[in-house]
Order: C-alpha cells, then sequence, then structure tokens
C-alpha cells in the first residue's frame, strides 16, 4: 500500500468538534446519550455528511446506521467499519466518535482520490454502544450478532422507566432492515484506548489483539425503611451498609485478582433516596472485567457469594442478575496483522494492546472477521468531560484504520 495514501486530518477533526457541538456536557464534553434528542439530532448531522460522501443508508430494527459505498464487485461482501455516536451523561468528545467520524474520513478520502475499491465500504453507528441508559452496553451490536433478541432489546428500561423500543420510535430513527440481515465480509473499528497504556509507551497506535470480557452484575437489596433518628442500631435491617461492604468486598476480589482485573460500581440507585430515612431497597450494578475467562467466572462467582453472605449476616434480601456479559475476545489475527502492517507502513510507532473497555467490535467479532485499531488519550482518560486527544493522534489512528480497510476491501 502507497505509505503516501493519507485521510484528510483538518476534515476529520473538524467533523469531530462539529459533532461535539451536539449534545454538549456541563465541562466541555458531551451528553449526547442514546434515543435523546440530541442522539436524533447527532444522527441527522451524520447522515447528512454520508449523503454529501454520495453513501446509500440502511437503517435496521434498533436504529443501527449503515452507509454503503459502492464497490467494483457488487456480489463482494462489504467491509463494516465504524462505532458509535452516544456518549456517557458525562462523555467525551472521541469516545466512539472518533471510529464512526474516521470510518466516514476514509470513504471520504476515497472519493477524493478517486479510488473504488473490489469489496463495498460500509460506515456504521452502532446504537446504544454505552449501554448508559439502556444496560446493556453494546445493544444493538448485541441483537445484531444474535446475542440479544429484539423483543429483549425493545423492552430495556431506563430510569425514568421509559422502553429502548419507544423511545426509539419517539426519536423517528427506528428502520425497517431485518437486525443481522447483513453479512460482513470484514468489521473495523478505530477507537481512543481509554486508558493509560499507550500515551505512557509513547505509541500512536495500539494494534488490538484482544478485549477483557465483562460481568455486570445488577444486585437488589431489600431493606427496611425507617427512620433514621429514632430507629436503634440494633433495630436496623440496614440495605445500604450492606452495599457498603459489598462495595468494599469487591474492590478486594479485584485486588485480588491482579494483574489485569478490574472490578468496581458506577450506578447506585436508593430508595426512597430520603436523607433520614434508611433505604428499604438499594439497586446497583458491578462491573468486572478481565481477559482472562476463568478469572472472570471465579470473580463473579466470589462475589456473588460473598456478597449473600454478607446480606444474610445483616438481615438484607439480596436478588442479582447478570444485565451484561460477554466472553474475553481474541481478535481475527489475519486483520490485527493488516493493522500491524499498515502501522509499520505508515511509520508508526505501534504496540500489541488489550482493549480494557468494551466496544461493538466485541459481538461483531462473533459473526465476522473483526479488529480494531487504537490511539492514545491524554492520562488515558476517558468517560470524563476532560478526555482529550492529539489532534495528530487521530490522524495516525485514522491513517492506519484508512489503510487496513484499503487492503481487506482490495484496491
Ligand atoms: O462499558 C464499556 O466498556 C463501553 O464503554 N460501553
Ligand atoms: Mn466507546
Ligand atoms: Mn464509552
Ligand atoms: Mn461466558
Amino acid at each position: 500500500m502507497d505509505s503516501n495514501l493519507r485521510i484528510n486530518a483538518d476534515r476529520l477533526w473538524n467533523s469531530i468538534h462539529e459533532m461535539a457541538e451536539i449534545g454538549p456536557g456541563l465541562r466541555g464534553g458531551n451528553n449526547r446519550q442514546t434515543l435523546t434528542d440530541d442522539d436524533a439530532e447527532g444522527r441527522r448531522l451524520f447522515k447528512k455528511w454520508c449523503d454529501e460522501a454520495g453513501l446509500s443508508m440502511g437503517i435496521d430494527e434498533m436504529g443501527t446506521m449503515f452507509a454503503r459505498r459502492e464497490g467494483t464487485d457488487p456480489d463482494a461482501l462489504p467491509v463494516y467499519v465504524g462505532s458509535h455516536l452516544d456518549t456517557q451523561p458525562t462523555g467525551g468528545r472521541y469516545d466512539g466518535v472518533l471510529g464512526v467520524l474516521g470510518a466516514l474520513e476514509a470513504v471520504r478520502s476515497l472519493n477524493d482520490l478517486n479510488i473504488k475499491t473490489k469489496h463495498p465500504i460500509v460506515v456504521v453507528n452502532w446504537t446504544n454502544e454505552e449501554g448508559a441508559r439502556f444496560a446493556p452496553a453494546m445493544l444493538a451490536s448485541g441483537v445484531f450478532a444474535g446475542v440479544h433478541t429484539l423483543d429483549y432489546a425493545y423492552g430495556r428500561k431506563d430510569l425514568e422507566g421509559k422502553t429502548f423500543g419507544e423511545e426509539l420510535a419517539r426519536i423517528g430513527w427506528k428502520g425497517d432492515e431485518t437486525v443481522g440481515a447483513r453479512k460482513m465480509h470484514a468489521y473495523y473499528e478505530l477507537h481512543i484506548e481509554q486508558g493509560p497504556i499507550l500515551e505512557a509507551e509513547n505509541k500512536e497506535i495500539g494494534v488490538v489483539t484482544h478485549c477483557q470480557g465483562l460481568w455486570w452484575l445488577e444486585f437488589t437489596l431489600t431493606g427496611k425503611e425507617a427512620h433514621t433518628g429514632s430507629t436503634p442500631m440494633a433495630m436496623r435491617v440496614n440495605a445500604g451498609l450492606a452495599m457498603a461492604r459489598i462495595f468494599e468486598m469487591v474492590q478486594k476480589v479485584a485486588m485480588d485478582a491482579q494483574p489485569n482485573a478490574v472490578g468496581g460500581v458506577g450506578q447506585v440507585t436508593f430508595q426512597p433516596n430520603s436523607r433520614n430515612v434508611l433505604p428499604g431497597k438499594v439497586v446497583f450494578t458491578v462491573d468486572i472485567r478481565t481477559v482472562d475467562q476463568e478469572k472472570l467466572d471465579g470473580m463473579r462467582a466470589r462475589i456473588e457469594k460473598e456478597a449473600a453472605d454478607i446480606c444474610s449476616e445483616i438481615g438484607v434480601g439480596c436478588e442479582v442478575e447478570a444485565v451484561g456479559h460477554f466472553d474475553p475476545v481474541t481478535f481475527t489475527p489475519e486483520l490485527v496483522a493488516t493493522v500491524r502492517k499498515a502501522a509499520e507502513t505508515l511509520g508508526y510507532a505501534h504496540m500489541d494492546i488489550v482493549s480494557g473497555a468494551g466496544h461493538d467490535a466485541c459481538w461483531a467479532a462473533k459473526v465476522a472477521p473483526a479488529t480494531m485499531v487504537m490511539c492514545p488519550c491524554v492520562d488515558g482518560l476517558s468517560h470524563n468531560e476532560d478526555e482529550d486527544i492529539s489532534k495528530e493522534w487521530a490522524e495516525a489512528g485514522a491513517n492506519v484504520l484508512f489503510h487496513a480497510v484499503l487492503e481487506t476491501a482490495e484496491i
């Protein structure tokens, strides 16, 4: 591949920051949560850009957007390239967006260079990758890969009790394409690392070989609502205390599983959530991850057992439901080698890396050859409005993605 073939970094950078104006956060990042009006507006902008690039848009029953550039062989399966435009409530400008707009930039550059590929190329915006509003994460790509049913997905509820299906219809992005009907020749995803390794190692490119597996365990603890002032300590059935001890235990399980394992909690709800009422119900989701399959399932088993012990000691009811899961992922070695070769051709410092975060590529890998390209992010920070990358890192990632896609789509 000619190392002079490059994307237009200014156009990519400008598109990223134009998208960031939609669903702005309070501190310069983004709050463009899935199936909100902001998400709908971001979709409209993405579709406008795809129309301008001459792509034909298909939308499936989960609202995932597929923008197709024709190849010279209409019978050849397309190379899919994408990520997600939805963000966390206090998200950054680049998580997901770099991947969707990096894929669009590859197509825009092919148009500029008047290059035709044998395989068609399809740019993808997956619905609800984040799982922040509607658990689990990677919901639409999970339905696409046959891991979840459409009914399951449509029935998922946010904290206000609204369902995914209602909200998708409300914003007007429910497509009629059968989810998962599309067959992929290959799938690539460009994403920021969301961790500190590439920056610390002074590498511009992460050649992603694997992704950590994950369990999201939703605990519902049932205590007894009572007055925080007049209820003697011995009479309390304190679900909040049980929660605190479980959090401490999860931390210990994760530390005992070092190296390369994580565990924590990001979301808790207290009912009735009143300052002077002991909680009758506490609901929270434990997020554990590691690339080692045995360790992952061992951590889950230990957490569920020790949580049950903590709750019975305090006299609190304990129910747990797995609301998210995928096994550790090994990406397709041939595609991983293509990414590594692209980084070498382009002269970027690179290293093999395991993805800490989950991505739509994890489910795409169940149904097609798939892999990822990563670029560093400042201080490894993500899922925080201060998430930041350099334009040079965005350019490096998009150039490597461009070359890998060209190689696989065959020019
Ligand atoms: O949770 C994840 O790893 C992804 O950011 N949704
Ligand atoms: Mn992401
Ligand atoms: Mn994310
Ligand atoms: Mn499993």
